[in-house]
């Protein structure tokens, strides 16, 4: 049987809402908008991504901390343009009971002004340098823009962000390009693909020096932002006053960098993969690899069982998260169709036929192929299908996104490739702000930045002023 991405595409956003809730992800009826509830399934899956994040950044020099979530006003506005641009998102607590708070506190839209006042006291001299440190917390934006399921919400629950300091401009920058490669990785694993571009002067991360941004395609043809990396500069350390004795014996400002990601990553990693049927998780991540479904027939229930259970022992102890489905209340078919729906990436049915010819029978959620295995390799022929279905899933993103970057060679052809085909269009550009709003302009797309590390088109020439600096500039819808 193979699998339909008719809905999947042509009706996106109903098809999401209806699996992150059918699937046992998430539960967005929660009374306060923007806000959703994780359950069971979707926090193990949060976890499992979480972790791969984690090992990531643990593995590269970075420590685990956790800074509070109430911030002063006084601690909010030291910084001006950062300050000015999250300013109408912010959410206050103003009264305690029904005394009035003598000083407004407000929940972290992000956190540099948590941060680094507490690093303006602990960083002294240029021995504590480098230092990067992490958290995941939950942060407060009260977005305007119709909110989203994971995609745009008020509440972030899952806001990993990262914040590193140097002794100088060039460490920042090698820093930068560690965050790239480990965002990088992140991203491989999760056969998420994307697009990594720098973000244009006029949509960079407030009292960022520039951005870096990573964007994907989601089924409907519009772009979603995953994951961002900033290059801060000074400009914080001057705002927080955070410095360091350098070696001279002379006091610095130190230079930053910060990263960030969010549930936008698991609204990625389903919007990406999934089918008619539902999710289809990679197995590095989904809380259940494999599950084991008993066909019983006839006298041979109790056989079926002994099996199916033999099994499970024997892929549990291969290092497989695995399940046996043993509701007896449940016809089979109605199993199949629960796992498929929740992504499980590996079906192992066992019935009386399988019993006599000591066999599997395997079904792969991405492609619904069927196959047998001899029982006695169950557990290295499992682990060769997850590693086969990773690399397939990652295969089959990265055409799916490849088939939705377009070239353009001027204002109407973007217009009229986006028109067909959606997704994002890369056009000639000469870096000037001037050219990339008539790019907006004339197409009605949205600059998305830079390619990043990246050549050139149309021969270096800017279309627009003709102008030959070289330089490829996106255009997309983005979320
Ligand atoms: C920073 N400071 O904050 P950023 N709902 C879901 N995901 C969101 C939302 C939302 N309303 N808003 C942003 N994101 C920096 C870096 C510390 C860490 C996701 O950067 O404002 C987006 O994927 O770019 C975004 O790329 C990421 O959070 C980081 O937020």
């Amino acid at each position: 049987m193979a699998v339909e991405r008719k809905r999947w595409q042509r009706e996106f956003g109903d098809w999401f809402h209806q699996v992150i809730w059918e699937s046992g992800l998430m539960d967005y009826r929660y009374p306060v908008k923007g806000c959703g509830v994780w359950l069971p399934y979707g926090f193990k899956l949060r976890n499992n991504v979480l972790n791969l994040m984690r090992r990531l950044l643990d593995e590269t020099g970075h420590e685990e901390t956790l800074f509070p979530l109430m911030i002063t006003s006084d601690m909010v506005k030291k910084e001006a343009i950062h300050v000015k641009s999250f300013e109408d998102q912010l959410f206050w607590v103003t009264k305690a009971g029904d005394r009035k708070l003598d000083e407004e506190l407000a929940l972290r839209p992000t956190s540099e002004t948590a941060i680094y006042p507490m690093m303006q006291l602990w960083i002294r001299s240029h021995a504590d340098l480098p230092k990067r440190v992490y958290q995941v917390v939950n942060t407060f934006r009260y977005e305007t823009k119709a909110t989203r399921p994971l995609i745009r919400v008020r509440e972030i629950s899952t806001f990993k962000e990262a914040h590193t300091f140097h002794a100088t401009f060039e460490e920042a920058e090698r820093q930068v390009e560690e965050a790239v490669r480990i965002y990088s990785q992140f991203f491989d694993s999760l056969a998420i693909p994307y697009v990594v571009s720098k973000r244009p002067e006029w949509d960079k991360f407030p009292g960022a020096l520039y951005s870096i941004a990573y964007d994907t395609v989601l089924p409907d043809g519009k772009v979603l932002q995953i994951g961002t990396v900033h290059n801060l500069a000074q400009n914080f350390s001057k705002a927080f006053d955070i410095t360091f004795e350098n070696a001279e014996g002379l006091r610095e400002y130190v230079w930053q960098t910060c990263y960030g990601i969010s549930e936008r990553v698991i609204a990625a990693l389903i919007a990406v993969h999934g089918d008619d049927k539902g999710l289809i998780l990679p197995p590095g991540v989904a809380p259940i690899q494999a599950v084991v479904i008993p066909i019983p027939y006839k006298s041979k229930e109790a056989a079926v069982t002994e099996k199916s259970r033999e099994i499970k022992k024997v892929l549990e102890k291969a290092g497989v998260r695995v399940w046996l489905d043993e509701r007896d209340k449940l016809t089979p078919g109605s199993k199949f169709y629960e796992w498929e729906l929740k992504g499980v990436p590996l079906r192992i049915e066992i019935g009386p036929r399988d019993l006599e010819f000591r066999n599997l029978t395997l079904v792969r959620r991405d492609t619904m192929e069927k196959f047998q295995v001899p029982e006695e390799e169950a557990a290295s022929r499992v682990l060769e299908t997850f590693s086969e279905i990773q690399s397939s899933l990652s295969r089959k993103a990265s055409e799916w996104l490849r088939q939705r970057i377009h070239q353009a060679g001027n204002p109407e052809e973007a217009v009229a490739l986006f028109r067909e085909k959606q997704g994002i269009v890369e056009v000639g550009w000469c870096s000037k702000e001037r050219c990339g709003l008539t790019w907006e302009e004339e197409t009605g797309l949205q600059v998305l930045g830079i390619a990043w590390g990246e050549t050139s088109l149309n021969g270096g020439v800017c279309p627009i002023c003709g102008e030959k600096v070289g330089r490829v500039l996106r255009l997309g819808k983005p979320y």
